[in-house]
C-alpha cells in the first residue's frame, strides 16, 4: 500500500514534472480526492499521463491570480530558482502559491512517523541503505526511499511506530518546508549541482535545510572532515543544537570517529572501539568509513545497541553497482562499481583497494583523468573498453600498464586471467569505468549486470577447464 495525500481533497493541485516523483505525487493526490492537473515539458510524458487518465494543464494557461491551484507540486529535477526558474515556479511564487515536493506531502500525510534524513554530496545513497538495513533487522516498520530511487509517496504509510529513512538531495530539500527530521545527517559537501543553486552558498543553504524544524532532542549528525560541514556543525552548536560529529581523520568529542582502522563510539561514555573496519568488506574505503560512522550514530539514536548495529553493518550486502562485491575466488574480490561514471567517483574506488586489476572506459566525460593520478600506484594494470579507450590509454600509459580490450566481456577475461595467474590474495578485479555507459549499454545498471554475468561466466569456465 502506498501513501494517500488527503490534505488537498476537493482542491485543484498542479503537478509539474511527470518522472518518477511527479507521477507518484499525482497518484497520491488523486487517490486523496484532489483535482490534479499535470504537466511535463516533454510531449511523450504528457501523452503517457493523458493515457493513464490524468488531466493535462499547461502552467501558462492556469488562472494564477483567480481560480489558482492550491499548490504547485514540483519534481526535484525542475529548476526552482537557478539557472532560470521554471515558468510554473515563477508564476506560483509571484502569486503566493505554495511550491512543494513529494517528501513534504509525505510528511503532511504521515506526521506521526519518525523521520531520518540523509544528505551530503557523496555517500548519501549508501548511508541511507545502510541505516535502513540496520534498522530493519530490529524494527518492524522501516521504509527506505527518496533520492535513492523509490519516490517518497510510493512508500508504505507509517504511524508512530514506523520510521522513514530518506535520502534527501539538495533539490528535494529546497521543496521541503515543514519536515522535522528526528535524526538529520549531513555527510560532506564538495562542489556539485552549483548551477541549480546559484553557487556554493546556495548549495550549502539547501543542504542546511535538513536541520530545520527539528524537535529539541533531535540529533544533527555532521561529518566534519571538510571545512564547509565543520562550519555548519559550529553554527548549529552555537544555535544550541545537539551535534554529533563524525570524522575519519581525527577524534571528535561526543561523536563517532575512525582511529587505527577502528570505528570509535564517543557519543556517551569513554571512547570505545565498536568495529574493526576490515571486518566490513562490502563497505571498503575511507569514504565508506564515513558512511558507517553516520549510520552507527543514527542507529544509536534510534536506541539500537552497538552489538545490533555491528551485526547490521557486517550483514549489509552493499548497494548494487557501487563497489558491490559480486564474487570472491581464491582470495580475489570481483567488484562492480559501474555507478562510477566520472573520474572523481573512480578515484574513490581506486583508493579502496591495495592491488587492482582495473577495468575502465565507456563514453568519455569532460575533465580528464588527473584526479586519478594519486591512486594509480595501487593499479597493477588497466583494461580499457569502449569509445574512451584510446584517449584513456594515452592519458594513463605513462604511469600504468595498459591493454585495450574493446568489450567488457574481453576485459573481464583478461583481468581475471592476470589476477588469477599472479594469485595475490586481497587483490581486486574492479569495474570502475570513470565514463558513461551509453556507447555500449543502455545505462550503468545494465553495464554492471553485464560485468557480474561476465565474472560468473569466466569463473565457471576456469573451473570447468581445471576439472
Ligand atoms: N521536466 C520538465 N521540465 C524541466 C525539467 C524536467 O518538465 O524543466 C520533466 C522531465 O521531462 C521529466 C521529469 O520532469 O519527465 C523528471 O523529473 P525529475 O528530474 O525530478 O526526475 P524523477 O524521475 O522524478 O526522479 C526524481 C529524482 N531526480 C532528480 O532529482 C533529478 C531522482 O533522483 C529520485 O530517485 C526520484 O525523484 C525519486 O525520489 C535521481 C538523481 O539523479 C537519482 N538525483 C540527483 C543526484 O542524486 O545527484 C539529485
Amino acid at each position: 500500500m502506498s501513501v494517500v495525500v488527503t490534505m488537498y481533497k476537493d482542491n485543484t493541485v498542479a503537478v509539474v514534472g511527470l518522472g518518477k516523483s511527479g507521477l507518484s505525487a499525482a497518484r497520491a493526490l488523486t487517490q486523496g480526492g484532489a483535482d490534479v492537473l499535470v504537466w511535463d515539458d516533454r510531449p511523450a510524458a504528457r501523452d503517457d499521463a493523458q493515457k493513464a487518465g490524468y488531466r493535462l494543464g499547461a502552467p501558462d494557461a492556469y488562472d494564477w491570480s483567480g481560480n489558482a491551484p492550491a499548490a504547485l507540486v514540483l519534481s526535484p529535477g525542475i529548476p526552482l530558482t537557478h539557472p532560470t526558474p521554471h515558468p510554473a515556479a515563477t508564476a506560483a511564487s509571484s502569486h503566493g502559491i505554495p511550491i512543494l515536493g513529494d517528501v513534504e506531502l509525505l510528511y503532511r500525510a504521515c506526521p506521526r512517523a519518525r523521520y531520518i534524513g540523509i544528505t551530503g554530496t557523496n555517500g548519501k545513497s549508501t548511508t541511507t541503505a545502510l541505516i535502513g538495513h540496520i534498522l530493519s533487522r530490529t524494527k518492524d516498520h522501516v521504509e527506505i526511499g527518496g533520492n535513492l530511487g523509490t519516490p517518497a509517496l510510493d512508500l508504505a504509510p507509517l504511524e508512530a511506530d514506523g520510521t522513514y529513512v530518506l535520502e534527501m538531495s539538495s533539490y528535494q530539500l529546497d521543496l521541503t518546508h515543514s519536515v522535522a527530521f528526528d535524526s538529520a545527517i549531513l555527510l560532506n559537501v564538495t562542489a556539485d549541482h552549483l548551477d541549480r543553486h546559484g553557487g556554493m552558498a546556495g548549495y550549502i543553504a539547501a543542504k542546511k535545510r535538513i536541520f530545520r524544524n527539528r524537535p529539541v532532542d533531535a540529533a544533527a549528525i555532521v561529518g566534519v572532515d571538510d571545512a564547509h560541514c565543520e562550519a555548519v556543525a559550529d553554527a548549529l552548536e552555537a544555535d544550541g543544537h545537539k551535534v554529533i560529529r563524525l570524522s575519519v581523520m581525527h577524534p571528535v568529542d561526543g561523536g563517532v570517529y575512525v582511529a587505527d582502522g577502528k570505528l570509535i563510539d564517543a557519543m556517551s561514555d569513554e571512547p570505545t572501539p565498536v568495529l574493526d573496519l576490515k571486518d566490513a568488506p562490502s563497505l571498503p574505503g575511507l569514504h565508506n568509513a564515513q558512511n558507517i560512522a553516520a549510520a552507527y550514530a543514527a542507529a544509536r539514536r534510534e536506541g539500537l545497541t552497538p552489538e545490533e548495529i555491528r551485526a547490521g553493518i557486517l550483514s549489509f550486502p552493499g548497494l548494487a553497482h557501487r563497489l558491490e562485491t559480486v564474487a570472491v575466488e581464491d582470495g580475489i574480490r570481483f567488484v562492480n562499481d559501474s555507478k562510477a561514471t566520472n573520474a572523481e567517483a573512480t578515484a574513490r574506488a581506486l583508493a579502496s583497494f591495495e592491488r587492482i586489476y582495473w577495468i575502465a572506459g565507456g563514453r568519455e566525460k569532460e575533465g580528464g583523468y588527473d584526479v586519478l593520478r594519486p591512486y594509480l600506484p595501487a593499479v597493477r594494470k588497466v583494461f580499457l573498453i569502449g569509445e574512451a579507450a584510446e584517449n584513456m590509454a594515452a592519458a594513463l600509459s605513462k604511469s600504468l600498464e595498459v591493454e585495450i580490450c574493446g568489450t567488457l566481456d574481453r576485459a573481464v577475461e583478461q583481468a581475471t586471467a592476470l589476477a588469477m595467474a599472479e594469485g595475490v590474495r586481497g587483490s581486486a578485479v574492479l569495474l570502475s569505468p570513470a565514463c558513461a555507459s551509453f556507447d555500449q549499454f543502455p545505462n550503468f545498471e545494465v553495464r554492471g549486470t553485464a560485468f557480474s554475468e561476465a565474472v560468473a561466466a569466466t569463473l565457471r569456465l576456469r573451473k570447468e577447464r581445471r576439472s
